[in-house]
């Protein structure tokens, strides 16, 4: 491990072709080069594209939760000036695919979802049939004019009652609602209790959750029927996925399809996967000849957009009297919605079990996950996606063994840490992890923090009536999904790799195509980092494209905090393509030995001559001219890769939250949080530190304030911001990060990702500390959010 001033160290100038050069931008905090054009107006975000002919669809959805589609009148909405069409399910069923998830478990039951339904309802909001008008308003207001008869069914929300016998089944073809059971052990858990000194049990409820990013989902698609070329404009993670799935959906051949993410305004994992929309807004175009546009609304977006989380944990964690854990076991029931989405089903379990150890060396896990459809919303990825869920399990369950043996939470864990001599490192819960330095993250937290002062000032005001309390998580998560192999091992329908193509201009500018696909990370910046320094140019020659099929190679997209790790290993790939190339040309051109050659700050040097050199610019001129180069070298200048990385990387950190609680009223104040995160080479500390900074407000709203509430007909109770609470400025701690750098040993770079870190290791670390605080009144566990209520009735209970 490299501590923050040790990094971006200047590696010696002047290294070989295929060595890695100095490092002028890499770890350097170089601003985001896609900040001006947002700060200036002139982004072009979805809702920006307009196009000649361009109509407007709006859909209509159900307000039941559960319900039979008896009639779909369309004729008042048909008779609104301005409406060119009023499309349901039954006009659509011949043409139009179910969707089907993307990540198949064993055994799994996968019912289809329909773009529109025409037999039922399963969720309010469910999409039953689309007005398209002239203009938005007019497809809106139509919207009201469709007259829908449904019959209402017997519904069920919450995964355990689904799961009961005679409970309504959403699906008629998964009459139990059961759509997969995930079972893993390691060791035998009934043995390491009895064994044990201690075991505790406690359940844990990780609530759903509204992703929220700032601009909603939306579609515009435009078929050309002179070529049979559709073009879809989406607000989409994936780009490259969606053309599969359209193509796929449609039964349109795929190279007729272009799939563009314009500026995207946040995802979180929400615009990862093919929703509905894509194909009934490409299917309308088709149909009508005209380009189609949909926008979501809010209040759509609320129930429409996939939710994250809402799993239920019963956990049992067994200690010897030592604090070591000697076994875990989890009983999880997670709630999938509705249908099944994209990679819905793996989250709660391949992602939740891979995690379940955290950063401890616990030699017995017993895991059993039981994926259940409800009628809501579906579930799928949402910012860490079954990581923050196996985090908040880990780092309860630790705090809760500290408390039951009296022991400090930082000496408990630094009893069970994986020793930083143990990496690689496979976990009972079958996880590599590739390096870390679990301890050294925490002792720095801990220094950062000023733990021990806190300690006492803890000890100190409590004689006053006052309660502060501190929390702690560790945690450790796995990112940049790869290789493709282990993918097709888990069931997960697409590969594991990411592609670059490096393009060389004659004029020795490079123009850099991704996979990836940016939507708030900053990648036009620091993709640009990694190839400016290894091609020895300025940061201006180099231009980064991402998020257009028909600009880009093939690509899989961006989510698992990937993009670094693999995506910008893809780049180096395709840049020592292109420098190996150049090397050859350059010799030929200097009459020496590619050998004989050394490659740095853009240039070709011989070897102990100072004055032997070409450019890289007079290389990439003469690549195209074509005029003298090696016998038998084809001109031109480009290269590409499709970086399939060998395993996961294992990013790590520690968080720790100060709050005080006012036992009065419950208010939690949240007064500090100290990150310190680990995720290898840092390409870029100021886009880092966002990261985490944007990271932490999910995870510190996780636990403080927000979560999705139904009522006993299935509609959401917190369907706009008034009622569902996410963290405003005002609400937010003091945040402090810091980092470690442990490169990983997988990749060249030594990246790990970093993009989901915040929310990982955040969630925890609040509610640690806000158990901590009320622990004088012996209050052991309390559930999220901890808003002021559900703090105040648990400190009355605990003093009745
Ligand atoms: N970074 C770095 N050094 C590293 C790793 C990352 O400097 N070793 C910085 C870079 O600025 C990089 C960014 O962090 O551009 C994110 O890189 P990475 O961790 O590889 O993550 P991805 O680019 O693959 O982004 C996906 C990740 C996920 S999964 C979610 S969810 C998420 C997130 O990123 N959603 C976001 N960050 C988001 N940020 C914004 N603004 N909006 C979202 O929707």
């Amino acid at each position: 491990m490299k501590t923050d001033e040790q990094v971006g160290g200047e590696a010696p100038a002047g290294s070989a072709p295929g060595s890695r050069p100095a490092h002028r931008y890499i770890g350097r905090a170089v601003k985001r080069r896609e900040d001006l054009p947002h700060l200036t107006g002139r982004a072009r975000f979805l809702d920006d594209l307009t196009l000649p002919r361009l109509v407007h669809a709006s859909i209509v959805r159900s307000p039941l939760a559960h319900a039979r589609v008896v009639a779909v009148d369309t004729t008042p909405a048909l008779a609104h000036p301005g409406v060119v069409t009023v499309v349901t399910g039954r006009d659509l069923d011949a043409a139009v695919k179910p969707i089907v998830a993307n990540w198949i478990l064993p055994g799994m039951k996968a019912p289809a979802r329909p773009v529109l339904v025409s037999d039922k309802a399963r969720f309010v909001g469910d999409a039953v049939a689309v007005v398209v008008a002239e203009g938005r308003q007019v497809a809106a207001d139509a919207v009201r004019a469709v007259r829908v008869e449904y019959e209402e069914l017997p519904l069920v929300t919450n995964q355990e009652l689904a799961l009961e016998q005679g409970a309504p089944a959403v699906h008629d073809d998964v009459p139990d609602n059961l759509a997969a059971i995930w079972r893993q052990t390691q060791g035998d858990f009934g043995a390491a209790a009895a064994a044990a000194a201690i075991v505790i049990r406690q359940r844990l409820v990780n609530q759903r959750l509204v992703p929220s990013a700032m601009e909603p989902r939306g579609v515009v698609a435009d078929y050309e029927p002179a070529t049979g070329g559709l073009t879809v404009w989406t607000t989409t993670q994936a780009p490259h996925l969606i053309k599969r799935f359209l193509a796929e959906t449609l039964g349109l051949p795929e190279h007729r399809i272009r799939v563009v993410a314009p500026d995207v305004g946040g995802g979180f994992g929400s615009k990862l996967h093919f929703y509905p929309e894509e194909a009934l807004i490409a299917h309308l175009s088709i149909r009508l000849g005209r380009p189609v546009k949909w926008i979501e609304t809010r209040s759509e977006s609320f129930v429409a957009t996939n939710h994250g989380r809402d799993h239920v944990e019963d956990l049992e964690v067994a200690a010897d009297a030592n604090g070591r854990i000697t076994g875990l076991r989890y009983r999880v029931c997670a709630n999938l919605g509705a249908y099944l989405s994209s990679m819905g089903p793996g989250i709660p379990t391949v992602n939740f079990a891979l995690m379940a150890t955290g950063t401890y060396q616990i030699p017995v896990v017993d895991l059993e996950i039981k994926a259940v459809l409800t009628n809501t919303t579906p579930v799928d990825t949402y910012r860490g996606a079954g990581r923050p869920e196996a985090t908040y399990q880990i780092e309860r369950a630790m705090d809760l063994v500290a408390r039951r043996l009296s022991m400090d939470p930082a000496e408990l864990r630094r009893r069970n840490y994986v020793k930083s001599s143990s990496f690689p490192y496979t976990s009972a819960a079958g996880l590599t992890h590739d390096s870390g330095e679990y301890e050294a993250s925490l002792e720095r937290a801990l220094h950062n923090a000023g733990y021990g002062d806190l300690r006492q000032r803890q000890a100190e005001l409590r004689g006053e009536g006052r309660y502060i309390g501190l929390g702690i998580s560790s945690y450790v998560e796995f990112c940049g999904l790869g290789p493709s192999r282990l993918l097709g091992l888990v069931g997960l329908g697409r590969g594991g790799w990411e592609s670059a193509t490096v393009r060389a201009h004659p004029s020795g500018q490079v123009t850099v195509f991704s996979g990836s696909s940016s939507h708030g990370q900053g990648h036009l910046t620091t993709f640009a980092q990694i190839a400016a320094d290894q091609l020895g140019l300025s940061i201006d020659d180099v231009v980064i494209v991402e998020n257009d099929t028909a600009r880009v190679q093939f690509g899989n997209a961006t989510y698992n905090s990937r993009s670094m790790p693999v995506g910008g290993i893809a780049i180096l790939r395709a840049v020592d393509g292109v420098i190996a190339k150049a090397t050859r040309i350059a010799a030929h051109l200097l009459e020496v030995d590619v050998a004989d050659l050394e490659f740095s700050e853009g240039r070709f040097r011989v070897r102990g001559f100072l004055d032997r050199e070409v450019t890289f610019a007079a290389v990439c001129r003469q690549a195209y001219l074509g005029h003298n180069l090696p016998d038998g070298m084809e001109p031109g200048l480009e290269e590409k890769s499709f970086y399939d990385p060998s395993g996961l990387t294992t990013p790590f950190g520690t968080h720790i939250a100060v709050v005080e609680v006012d036992v009065e009223t419950g208010d939690v104040i949240l007064e500090r949080l100290v990150a310190v995160d680990d995720c290898g080479t840092v390409i870029n500390p100021l886009l880092a530190a966002g990261q985490v900074h944007g990271g932490l407000a999910q995870g510190i709203g996780q636990a403080m304030w927000e979560g999705v509430e139904y009522d006993d007909r299935g509609r959401m109770l917190t369907a706009d911001f008034r009622d569902y609470n996410i963290p405003k400025a005002h609400m937010m701690p003091v945040i402090e990060t810091d980092h470690t750098v442990t490169p990983s040993p997988l990749n060249p770079l030594g990246v790990k990702g970093l993009g989901e870190a915040g929310t990982i290791g955040s969630v925890p670390a609040v509610v640690n500390a806000v158990v901590d605080a009320l622990s004088p009144f012996g209050i052991v566990h309390l559930d999220m959010p901890l808003h002021p209520e559900r703090v105040w009735r648990a400190i009355q209970a605990a003093k009745a």
